[in-house]
């Protein structure tokens, strides 16, 4: 049944990385009589989103970045979409690279189409494309068009349903022209297989089928309509987003195709009828009118100037192509701008939540890390505060204060992502940093017992100071932690200085032999001397790290480093690759096997050492066409040894 329309849709373009959603994005807004482009779309990270009106029925679409390191920006539309357009490269061999958005998309329960783009320079064969995209999905995929060919170009396309022929003219919507000849074949056998994936969900249809009655174009479509808007089947057209060719038939597809914002908003929960209720998914501070907090309304209507759960709605906009224009009010299912919510964060729910899911995608465990610093100390204190706000724009950004090591670290889903967080530093809220790679929590320990004596005697002018320690110097195992232990027996030390001892050694452990803290170790005052006048605290202090920093280096100290167990996720076709970069990164490989409930995807499990990890993530995405990552967590601490430790001790020393 094709839907009666009431309210506002919103359609989210995934894809990627520059498969053309930005030019696809300007060119179905112009399509809808919005403004025509205007020069190259930015690229990189950034979701955008605009307004238009198409064939009177107003749309909000959402350009996403498809650059993986901007993955939980793509996942944070998808959550708010009714449908999803999934932009991709015709090249068959590129079609994996849609693999975790196809994924994504049937996790979502998603109504998507996929807009196979940059029809204008390829020569292959659609039907190849659209077959190595169905590997990647349970869903079912179907050609919806086919392209007419002249010579190598694609001068236009058949559409599979209606079975009528069209001609591109750029610009302008396409004009009907008769079947070609050349199309024919093509064109049947992409209806047939339409025809039969159909019938899987239609017992009528599937009689004809089976009877070889041919279904009208009618039958065909309200079937469509329907299995589509289940999110059983996915229409698969064709284009060029570059040329303006099918983009058109692309909005006549998501007109029919996409379903009421009702429909996600009973998915998820939300009662038709109470107070308003609004979910935030993309939050940018600075720029225009202050901060502004994009949001999905899932029960509307919102007026400007409303509390919600403490906070008040300081202005409301529409991005309707490329200019902000305020309103009052926001209905069910529409994308609006908020102005001034403070301490809103991407990912609130502001409103009467009900029973409703609004569960918010949690972005992935960073695996990319720098160290930043103010390039002028005035900044200080305003840094904190702009990393705050750029915490809350950004649930993808993990902000850590390393008290030990005394780093501010940034982490993040990558190394365009975290450049373009401090870009956003420093244009939004003025605040150079620099960055550098973070220090290694690298730790000591010794391997051999050594007993040592320390002893003070100083004279100066009328009173002295004395003090004399044996110690008795011995490994622990591994995660013991330091021991102070005390067996001093007829008073050779009096009571009263004991703690200064303890104190002094487990203070003198804190730089070892390579300049880190030394960890495993016990100490065992076992014999010393004092003095009834010049021994003192201080004294028995100094005593103390006297000797330890000579039984240490004699104590065959050793270098730790921390090792992490990763766990790497890559499409099968890449295990063996996994494996290679893993070993070559001094890691120890666990074992591997499928990931659970991931058909097609494994995971390598491995033991590595931290050092190695710090551009793991560049080398992995490089090697796996983008689809792999990991994700890790502290093991325990190994010894190190050769190179490690003289990189270890630069680092100390730096
Ligand atoms: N030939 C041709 N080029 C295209 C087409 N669509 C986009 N391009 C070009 O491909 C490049 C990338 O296009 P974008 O629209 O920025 O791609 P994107 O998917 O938004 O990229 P990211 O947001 O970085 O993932 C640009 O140089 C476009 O001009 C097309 O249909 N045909
Ligand atoms: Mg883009």
């Amino acid at each position: 049944m094709p839907h009666t329309l009431s309210g506002p849709r919103t359609a989210v373009l995934i894809g990627p990385y520059g498969s053309g959603k930005s030019t696809l994005f300007d060119a179905l807004i112009a399509a809808a009589g919005g403004p025509a482009r205007r020069g190259a779309a930015p690229r990189g990270g950034g979701t955008r989103i605009g307004h238009c009106v198409y064939l009177d029925e107003p749309w909000a679409l959402v350009d996403c970045p498809g650059s993986v390191e901007f993955a939980h920006e793509a996942d944070a539309a998808l959550a708010m979409a009714d449908i999803a357009i999934l932009v991709c490269d015709p090249d068959p061999a590129k079609a994996q690279a849609s693999a975790r958005l196809l994924r994504r998309l049937e996790e979502n329960e998603l109504p998507a189409l996929v807009f196979i783009n940059r029809i204008d320079s390829f020569t292959g064969d659609v039907q190849q494309t659209a077959e190595a995209l169905q590997k990647l999905t349970k869903r079912r995929l179907v050609l919806r068009e086919v392209p007419i060919r002249s010579g190598e170009a694609v001068t236009g396309y058949v559409d599979v349903v209606s079975e009528r022929a069209y001609q591109y003219r750029p610009g302008n919507p396409s004009e009907r022209i008769e079947l070609p000849a050349t199309a024919t074949t093509s064109e049947e056998e992409a209806r047939a297989v339409l025809v039969e994936a159909l019938a899987d969900h239609d017992d009528a249809l599937l009689e004809k089928v089976v009877e070889n009655i041919k279904p009208t174009a009618g039958e065909v479509f309200e079937r469509l309509v329907d299995v589509e808007g289940r999110a059983q089947l996915v229409e698969v057209l064709i284009g060029s987003a570059e040329r303006d060719q099918g983009v058109r038939r692309l909005w006549k597809a998501l007109r029919h195709d996409g379903p009421p914002a009702s429909v996600r908003a009973d998915r998820q929960g939300v009662a038709a009828s109470g107070a308003p209720l609004l979910q935030v998914f993309r939050t940018l501070n600075a720029g225009f009118g202050g901060k502004l907090s994009w949001a999905r309304v899932w029960r509307g209507p919102v007026k400007d100037g409303a509390t919600l759960d403490g906070s008040r709605i300081g202005g409301m906009w529409r991005n309707a192509g490329g200019e902000m224009t305020k309103i009052t009010e926001a209905a069910t299912g529409e994308v609006v701008a908020l102005g001034r919510l403070e301490g809103v964060v991407t990912g609130a729910v502001l409103g009467d939540v009900g029973d409703a899911d609004l569960t918010f995608p949690t972005p992935p465990q960073p695996v990319y890390e720098m160290a930043i610093n103010t390039a002028d100390r005035k900044d200080d204190v305003r840094l904190s505060a702009a990393l705050q706000k750029l915490l809350e724009e950004d649930p993808g950004l993990v902000l850590r204060q390393d008290a030990d090591l005394g780093e501010t670290v940034l982490l993040g889903q990558g190394e365009m992502h975290l450049k373009a967080a401090m870009e956003r530093l420093a244009n939004a809220f003025s605040v150079k940093v620099n960055a550098h790679r973070p220090r290694i929590p690298f730790r000591e320990t010794i391997r051999r017992p050594v007993h040592e004596h320390g002893r003070l005697k100083r004279q100066t002018g009328g009173h002295g100071q004395f003090a004399d320690v044996k110690l008795d110097i011995a490994p622990r195992e591994r995660g013991d932690g330091f021991q102070f232990v005390d067996k001093i027996v007829g008073g050779a030390v009096p009571r009263n200085f004991i703690p200064a001892v303890g104190e002094a050694a487990e203070e003198a452990a804190r730089k070892g032999a390579f300049g880190y803290p030394v960890v495993d170790i016990s100490v065992t005052l076992v014999d010393g001397g004092f003095h009834t006048v010049d021994s003192s605290d201080m004294a028995f202090r100094t005593a103390t790290r006297m000797a330890m920093q000579e039984a240490i280096p004699k104590a065959e100290p050793v270098l730790l480093e921390p090792m992490h167990h990763v766990t790497v996720t890559v499409p099968n076709t890449y295990t063996a690759t996994a494996q290679r970069l893993l070993t070559g990164r001094r890691g120890q490989i666990l074992g591997y096997g499928e990931r659970p409930g991931w058909s097609g995807w494994d995971d390598v499990e491995a033991l590595v050492p931290e050092i190695e990890l710090h551009d793991f993530i560049i080398e992995l995405r490089s090697q796996t066409m983008g689809l792999g990552t990991y994700t890790h967590r502290f093991e325990h601490l190994a010894e190190a040894h050769g190179k490690v430790v003289a990189e270890a001790q630069k680092m100390a020393e730096d």
